[in-house]
């Protein structure tokens, strides 16, 4: 008999009160679905269904956290917590990058050498003074953002919503006792989080950036994590579209509203090929929509707009591959269409359509 998954850990927004308590990790290295689920997140915390308590890079030396910086500011919290990793982390686009893009260089052409970094790069260029770190290596270290926060919060109180590579959750796992917490980073996390929703992985086997990229770091995570574990993974994700919506939106520009017009092909490209666009995650209602359901899982739980199956997600050798196994008591749950998925795009378009309830700022 398949057992039921329990819905006090799945569905925070209907048995907490006040708002969910989120801290996002994300990469913004190259696509921009994590600019759309941060404006969601904004947006839902904006009308009180959540509190957003940080919002780290998981990224090295690129313009990541001075681009999530940006965005925190035109919803006027531009003062939220910033982090990314030390040591280890992922440096470029590419698998296997060694070199990060000098944050120094003149803008680079969109598809040239700046590849994915230069929608983020271009958003520091076109909004000076709305950010602090146009490097991430010269933000504070991630797991003294993530040990600050647990520490400060309520016990079980706390959702982790990770949009890019998992390189922060496993070295906050591996870290020690310190001036925050006495307790070590598997055991703060057993205590303060109350589940981590990840986009990541590849159903049912396969290959899927954000778990691929820094797959050592994306192993031990999976395989260590004390508390639940939602995964939204690829294949829910990429026919989920959104970000239209915020592109052809009237009034004066604003940052989330720049990535998406400039990184969405036009109405008629898509039509003359509709089938070449979702190769590339394209469609008439905009980029598929991975890192936004993300953020709808975290505050208004799995279960509103999607079936949950409970397995194991695991990383499988040494080549970024992963694999998901279902089983009764497995300790991830991975979703599934339940809501139909125009509807989640629209979910999705309108919180990314709403203007700001604070004046921008706070940095
Ligand atoms: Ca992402």
């Amino acid at each position: 008999m398949k057992k039921l998954v329990p819905t006090l850990l799945l569905a925070p927004a209907l048995v907490l009160a006040g708002p969910v308590k989120v801290i996002f990790d994300t990469d913004m290295i190259t696509d921009f679905d994590d600019v759309g689920a941060l404006a969601c997140l904004h947006a839902l915390a904006d009308a009180g269904e959540a509190e957003i308590l940080a919002t780290v890079s998981s990224t090295r030396g690129n313009a990541s956290v001075g681009a999530v910086q940006v965005i925190n500011t035109y919803y006027g919290r531009g003062n939220l917590p910033v982090g990314a990793p030390k040591g280890i982390g992922v440096l470029g686009a590419r698998p296997g990058a060694t070199r990060k893009v000098d944050p120094k260089a003149p803008l680079g052409e969109k598809s040239g050498g700046d590849g994915g970094h230069y929608k983020y790069r271009k958003l520091l260029v076109d909004y000076p003074g709305w950010y602090t770190y146009a490097d991430a290596d010269d933000a504070p270290d991630a797991n003294d953002v993530y040990r600050k926060v647990l520490a400060e919060q309520p016990d079980g109180s706390v959702v982790i919503c990770s949009t890019g590579f998992l390189t922060n959750l496993r070295r906050l796992l591996e870290t020690k006792g310190d001036r925050y917490s006495p307790l070590d980073g598997r055991a703060l996390v057993e205590k303060k989080v109350k589940f981590w929703v990840a986009m990541a992985c590849k159903y049912f086997r396969g290959k899927e950036y954000n778990s691929m990229m820094d797959w050592e770091s994306s192993r031990i995570a999976l395989d260590g994590w004390p508390t639940p574990v939602v995964i939204t993974d690829w294949d829910l994700g990429i026919d989920v579209f959104a970000g239209r919506a915020v592109a052809e939106m009237e009034g004066p520009r604003n940052p989330v509203k720049d990535v998406f017009a400039g990184n969405i092909p036009s109405r008629e490209e898509i039509r003359k090929d509709p089938a070449k666009w979702l190769r590339a995650a394209f469609g008439m209602g905009g980029r598929s929509a991975w890192d936004e359901t993300a953020v709808l899982i975290a505050v208004r739980g799995a279960e509103r707009y999607f079936n949950v199956n409970r397995g194991r997600y695991r990383m499988v050798g040494t080549d970024g591959t992963n694999e998901w196994a279902p089983m009764d008591d497995g300790p991830h749950v991975r979703v599934s269409e339940k809501v139909p998925k125009a509807e989640v795009g629209r979910v999705i378009d309108e919180l990314i359509c709403r203007p700001p309830a604070r004046a921008c700022g706070g940095i």
